[in-house]
């Protein structure tokens, strides 16, 4: 099975045996690139010829009645492969699903006709912490657009350049990484959106903060980026300045006033400019006086951003969609705040797959843009998961795609790797986690009671020693994954410890057990890291109360 989920698979013939791949016709340098990155290109590969037509076949999709760039059919037969499309987009993800199934060794005569469902797809950085280093926003990058996402937007809290210091011109150096970014993100089909948050300073009455922003906007421009955001979330109710209380009646009108503004003196400038507002009230009751204002009182074609009901939400909901459509006239661009762990949430380290978004979703919104980690590589798990789920949501299953996530990250590892990941779902979509352990434990202690002790100590060593192999997989710093994530390891080290504590306490129930067991219940409990194990800290209360 390969992610994500293609929408018609008919690829049912008899197998083909293919080892690598040779590419003809149009935009056959974008498939080789795409195909030398799985290492399949070679000059005596398997043919493949590329046709690109622009027909209702190649580029409408029926389930949202729009029309696409991003639709293909790969068509298999005994001798050749035949990729259809519309232009560089279609060819692009047909070549990375074709990639993908001479990999797993799934290449079968017959037909894939694939196409996304929801039509913008991506995530941003948006968070408060560390920004990402440019190495690691490229290797991300390349990631999600092989799973099928089209859509990154860069908005770092902390980039002084994007909030604070909105005002000033990045430098030549800032510059030039972004655009090595954009560069990156165009080769993978990703549309590249920089978004500034000028509000915790601008003067609405100002002529000269609004040739600053349109110069701070054409300096992006400059260097080929045509997707701009406005993000006004976090900032104060109140105004600043006297000279805007007295302009205006309320800060939402500053806003509207803002965005039009901006939105006009962009779209003079070029009107392929497309611009993403954030509003300040982005959550929460979608009736609000705020947002159904500063809806309304903006281009339709500006888009969206909505966190849903809340700002971390658990559940995104087609109702609510279409409620916020009703208030603001429109489809709601979803910031997903999933997987971010900033804030409040430092202590949580957020690698579950996305749940609890209305599968219908897709015929209710623009799109879903979900906020990441400050820890890159530990992100890329729960991204798949959410590419996974906006390209074939009616087929998305987030356990099948969380295990690919771990696959795709850890190879062979992938397994063991799942001792770990069971301690780390817990987050504004699960409040529950631990799932295996909590299995393993209740299965010993049903073992015990059953008078079948010996069982239930061989289970119980078995349990530890994998956990304990587990522990020396991630402790490896010089995996960058692992590294990332050592705050967690530290914890999970404790957890091993404990679980030694409790199997010696149950075995010989001594003094010395007990207050082994005891201290190191402490010393777990105080750690304030999130690693979820209440069936562990019951097994050990539990264990000391019988002494
Ligand atoms: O969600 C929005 C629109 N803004 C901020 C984000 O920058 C931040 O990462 C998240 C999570 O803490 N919360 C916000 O309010």
């Amino acid at each position: 099975m390969i992610h994500p989920i293609p929408q018609k698979n008919n690829l049912t013939g008899s197998p083909v045996e293919i080892k690598s791949l040779r590419f003809e016709g149009d935009f056959k340098a974008a498939a080789e690139k795409v195909a030398e990155g799985y290492s399949l290109l070679s000059p005596n590969g398997f043919g493949v010829d590329i046709r690109c037509s622009d027909s209702r076949r190649t580029t409408y999709i029926d389930e949202i009645s729009r029309l696409t760039d991003e639709k293909y059919f790969i068509t298999v037969t005994e001798n050749k492969v035949l990729i259809e499309a519309s232009c560089e987009k279609g060819v692009f993800r047909a070549a990375h699903t074709l990639a993908k199934l001479v990999k797993n060794g799934e290449v079968k005569t017959g037909t894939l006709e694939d196409y996304p469902l929801f039509i913008k797809r991506g995530y941003i950085e948006g968070f408060y912490g560390n920004t990402w280093k440019n190495e690691k926003r490229v290797s991300v990058m390349k990631l999600m657009a092989s799973y099928g996402m089209n859509s990154f937007f860069y908005a770092p809290k902390d980039d002084l350049y994007h909030r604070e210091k909105w005002r000033e011109l990045y430098p030549e150096k800032e510059l030039a990484e972004l655009k090595s970014l954009f560069d990156v993100a165009k080769e993978n089909c990703l549309d590249f959106y920089w978004a500034v948050g000028p509000g915790l300073t601008y003067k609405y009455t100002s002529d000269s903060d609004f040739e600053q922003l349109i110069n701070k906007f054409m300096s992006l421009y400059d260097i080929g980026i045509r997707g701009f955001g406005l993000l006004l979330d976090d900032i104060s109710w109140e105004f600043r300045y006297e000279e805007d209380s007295k302009a205006f009646d309320g800060i939402v009108d500053a806003h509207i006033y803002l965005v039009n503004k901006t939105y006009n003196a962009l779209k003079k400038i070029d009107p392929a400019i497309t611009l993403t507002v954030c509003p300040t009230q982005y959550s929460g009751d979608a009736n609000g006086y705020y947002v159904s204002k500063f809806g309304s009182g903006i281009p339709s074609d500006v888009s969206l951003f909505w966190t849903g009901a809340e700002i971390c939400s658990r559940v995104l909901t087609v109702g609510e969609a279409d409620e916020l459509l009703r208030s603001t006239r429109h489809r709601p661009l979803y910031w997903d705040n999933y997987p971010v762990n900033d804030c409040e949430m430092f202590q949580e380290m957020h690698l579950g797959a996305l749940i609890g978004r209305d599968k219908e979703l897709y015929k209710h919104c623009e799109g879903l843009i979900s906020n990441v980690m400050e820890y890159a590589e530990c992100s890329k798990i729960p991204l798949m998961t959410v590419a996974d789920f906006l390209w074939n949501p009616t087929a998305y299953d987030p356990e099948k795609s969380l295990k690919n996530a771990h696959r795709e990250m850890l190879g062979d590892d992938a397994e063991l790797f799942g001792y770990f990941a069971d301690h780390l779902g817990v987050s504004c979509l699960s409040k529950y986690s631990s799932a295996f352990m909590s299995e393993t434990l209740m299965k010993i202690a049903f073992l015990e009671t059953s008078g079948k002790k010996d069982e239930a100590f061989a289970l119980f060593e078995e349990y530890i020693s994998s956990m304990r192999k587990c522990l020396a997989l991630i402790s490896d710093t010089s995996v960058p994954l692992f590294e990332e994530m050592q705050k967690w390891v530290r914890k999970f080290s404790m957890c091993c410890d404990l679980l030694d504590a409790i199997y010696e306490a149950r075995k010989d129930p001594s003094d010395g057990a007990k207050a082994a067991l005891a201290e190191m219940l402490e010393k777990y409990n105080s750690d304030a890291v999130v690693l979820t194990g209440f069936c562990l800290r019951e097994a050990a209360e539990k264990t000391l109360e019988k002494m």
